[in-house]
Parts: C-alpha cells; structure tokens; sequence
C-alpha cells in the first residue's frame, strides 16, 4: 500500500490552471468534485475517460476517437490522466461551448 495522497486540491494547483486555462475558481473546483465522484483515486484511467467523455459527446459512437483523445490528454504518457491534465485538456477542447455543458451538470 502506497502512502495516501491527499484529495483535496491545493491552492497552488488551482492557480496553476487560473493561468493556464479559462476556468474561474469555482468552475475548477466544481469539476475537482465530479472528477473525484469519477475517479475516487484521483486519477482517471482510458476506460474511464471513454465514460465520461460520452456523456459530453452521446451523439454518434466516440469509443475510438476518446481513446485517440486519451493520448493527448494524457500529457506525461503515464497511461492515467490526472486532475490537472483532465482541465488542461477540457479547456483546449472545449473552448467555447462550455458553458453550455456546464449547465447541463457533467458530473450529475
Ligand atoms: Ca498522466
């Protein structure tokens, strides 16, 4: 058994994405809640990400391309996605429509 990390999201770890994406504060946080509902381990594996990125796209049949997007989202190839790459990814790829979705709950 590993140590235990801590769930919480560090304040350094949000400014880090106020700069970097276009999220405010409480959308990030908002989502740190959904993707730990998600990924209780905090980190979100291909098969994972294939879930969730359907309910964003449930038109047509996204399975292949969400394994593609995986890849991309998954920035230091460790074959999980962590919190940070989940919103970096999700603020170039959805840019614009966001909003949208937000109000729609993702993360019911
Ligand atoms: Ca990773």
């Amino acid at each position: 058994m590993g140590k235990r990390q801590s769930k919480q999201l560090k304040q350094e770890a949000i400014d880090g994405l106020l700069r970097d994406t276009y999220f405010t504060e409480k959308e990030i946080k908002q989502w740190h809640k959904g993707f730990l509902k998600d990924c209780p381990d905090g980190l979100l594996t291909e098969k994972g990400f294939v879930k969730i990125y359907k309910q964003f796209f449930p038109q047509g049949n996204p399975g292949k391309f969400a394994s593609l997007v995986f890849r991309v989202f998954d920035e230091n190839k460790d074959g999980s996605i962590t919190f940070e790459e989940f919103i970096r990814a999700l603020s170039i790829t959805s840019r614009g429509n966001l909003d949208e979705k937000l109000k729609c709950e993702p993360f019911p």
